[in-house]
């Protein structure tokens, strides 16, 4: 097989953001694009001649093709092996475990998770070092300056190969391992968690719904759901994995899981419902009558974790990203533990969970996970629930009860503003930035503000500083306003907007949340000047 090498130019804008690069379908598959950027990682990592690598992604449009690109990419490369999964998939969790548990140096997961897919959509690349993390700061800018020099890239003349059976093929020198892309992440979930115990719940009559919306976690809640833990067949819904996710968003929150909130809140609801997102890294926790918000999920996870048997040594510590409410920080503290506060994105744990300073992670954008991976991880938060309530027999509602009376409740809302115009976005931050100074002492809608300021994060392991990542304002009493721009949209700019106030008035544990929070909001409102700079006069997404 002869290898090519192709005389390409840089292409603009192929800087990754929160979770790598992604744009629109149409511009991945536009000449060189796809090309440029992987080989443009292969640069940043030293090249691949002789390494081992991960492959796998969320089965959207476009998944299958690009993999075997990037196959002769990385066999052109001189790659020794590429471990992919079956079909070209892997969730994100799935990938994470492959690269950790088969000591390989790094992989790379096509997906642009929440985000829809097809033709028209959505469409993403991500590189994980070895460690299984997405690849931190300094290595996507090192990704990003190769984009902007690169001159060629290489690649084999081969034909597709037949991903669709385990098994071992040769591309050129490189040796292509297909496998099967649930086996080892069952194994690791049954490692961490009580399975018995969940059996014997399922079998005593605790009833469950797992939505995989179209996505990559299909196979891997049917394998485990329903065939490990025995709960019926068709207690797990939406499991083909789709390339468009069936016309949907695989964004597992009140909106776009909407039918999961209807059966939980009417009259056949099961005990307790779930959702993930595209690339199966994100969770949604329900119960009948109730829907968690994420931030309070990270809270009793953090609280319950010693009943599953992987923790049952207590939690070195905890930590949160920043806009994430802080209900956990109150649990750390009962705890004893230490809790740390970190920029949005999962790669900013890495550092936390390499040196073994967290045990568990939660971002409010629906992620949790622990050091068994360095991803979040929409499975397991859902087995570690369902290992919790195995314990306590306690329902989801009676255990959110328990819950805030013992450390109170952190009411919290976001509210998303989507593709807003991009120029009018920073502006209105920029305006926001130079006022921070005298903001405080300042009251607006009747809340006095206490702090403001904007949030840099220098992380404790290895000292990198990030700057810019959040405009906080912090009022007397506990409540909290965050904004920030998102890193993951593909048109304009995503506003988004984090709401929160603390409560621990017996009596006022269970209000309505946009009651709790409705000062906060004007607030929000008032400081930032959202509708007059945006022209925008609602959210298009609340979670
Ligand atoms: C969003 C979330 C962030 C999450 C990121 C990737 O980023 O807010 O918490 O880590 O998506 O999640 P942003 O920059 O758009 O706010 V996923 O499941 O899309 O990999
Ligand atoms: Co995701």
């Amino acid at each position: 097989m002869q290898k090519i090498t192709v005389e390409t130019t840089p292409i603009e804008g192929q800087k990754p953001g929160t979770s790598g690069l992604r744009k629109k379908t149409p511009v991945f598959m536009g000449p060189h694009y796809l090309e440029n950027f992987v080989q443009s990682i292969f640069t940043a990592i030293g090249g691949v001649a002789g390494k081992t690598l991960v492959l796998g992604g969320d089965g959207r449009y476009f998944n299958d093709r690009a993999a075997q690109v990037i196959l002769r990419m990385a066999a052109a490369g001189g790659a020794a092996r590429i471990i992919v999964g079956q079909g070209a998939l892997l969730s994100t969790p799935a990938a994470s475990n492959l690269i950790r548990k088969r000591g390989t140096d790094g992989g790379i997961i096509l997906s642009a998770s929440h985000n829809p897919g097809g033709p028209d959509e959505d469409f993403g690349v991500k590189f994980n070092t070895p460690n299984g993390g997405p690849a931190p700061e300094e290595v996507t800018n090192r990704i990003f300056e190769a984009t902007r020099t690169i001159a060629s890239y290489d690649i084999l003349e081969a034909q597709d190969l037949d991903l669709s059976v385990p098994g071992e093929i040769k591309l050129g020198e490189t040796v292509v391992e297909v496998v099967d892309p649930v086996a080892d992440y069952a194994e690791l979930m049954e490692s961490l968690f009580d399975f018995d115990a969940i059996r014997g719940l399922i079998a005593g009559g605790f009833t469950l719904c797992f939505d995989a919306m179209h996505a990559v976690t299909g196979p891997y809640a049917k394998a485990i759901l329903e065939g490990a833990l025995g709960a019926p067949e068709g207690s797990v819904i939406n499991a083909l994995p789709s390339p468009d996710f069936g016309g949907g968003h695989p964004d597992p929150n009140p909106i776009w899981a909407k039918p999961l909130v209807d059966l939980v809140m009417g009259p056949d609801a099961p005990d307790f419902a779930a959702a993930s997102d595209g690339d199966g890294d994100r969770n949604m926790i329900l119960g009948r009558g109730i829907v968690v918000t994420p931030s309070d999920s990270l809270a009793v996870l953090a609280a319950n974790a010693a009943l599953a048997p992987g923790y049952a040594r207590g939690l070195s510590g905890v930590a949160r990203s920043m806009p994430t409410s802080r209900a956990v920080d109150r649990v750390a503290e009962a705890l004893g533990i230490d809790c740390y506060e970190t920029p949005t994105g999962w790669k900013f744990f890495g550092n936390l969970l390499d040196a073994g300073r967290a045990t568990l992670c939660g971002e409010e954008s629906a992620g949790t996970g622990s050091d068994h991976v360095r991803e979040k991880d929409g499975l397991w938060a859902v087995l570690l629930w369902l290992n919790v309530l195995a314990g306590t027999g306690l329902s989801v509602a009676d255990t959110m009860r328990a819950h805030w009376r013992a450390y109170g409740r952190n009411y919290y809302t976001r509210h998303d503003y989507e593709a807003v115009d991009k120029d009018k976005a920073e502006a209105m931050l920029e305006a926001l930035r130079g006022r921070l100074g005298d903001l405080p002492g300042q009251s607006f809608a009747g809340r006095r503000i206490e702090m403001s300021d904007e949030f840099a994060y220098d992380d404790p392991v290895d000292g990198a500083r990030s700057t810019g990542q959040g405009i906080r304002i912090h009022f007397e009493g506990g409540a909290r306003i965050v904004y920030r721009l998102s890193g993951t949209g593909t048109v304009g700019a995503t506003l988004r907007v984090y709401l929160e106030d603390f409560v621990d008035d017996p009596a006022r544990l269970e209000l309505p949340v946009e009651e709790v929070l409705a000062d906060v909001i004007s607030a929000a409102d008032e400081i930032a000047g959202i509708r007059a700079r945006t022209g925008r006069s609602e959210p298009d997404v609340r979670t």
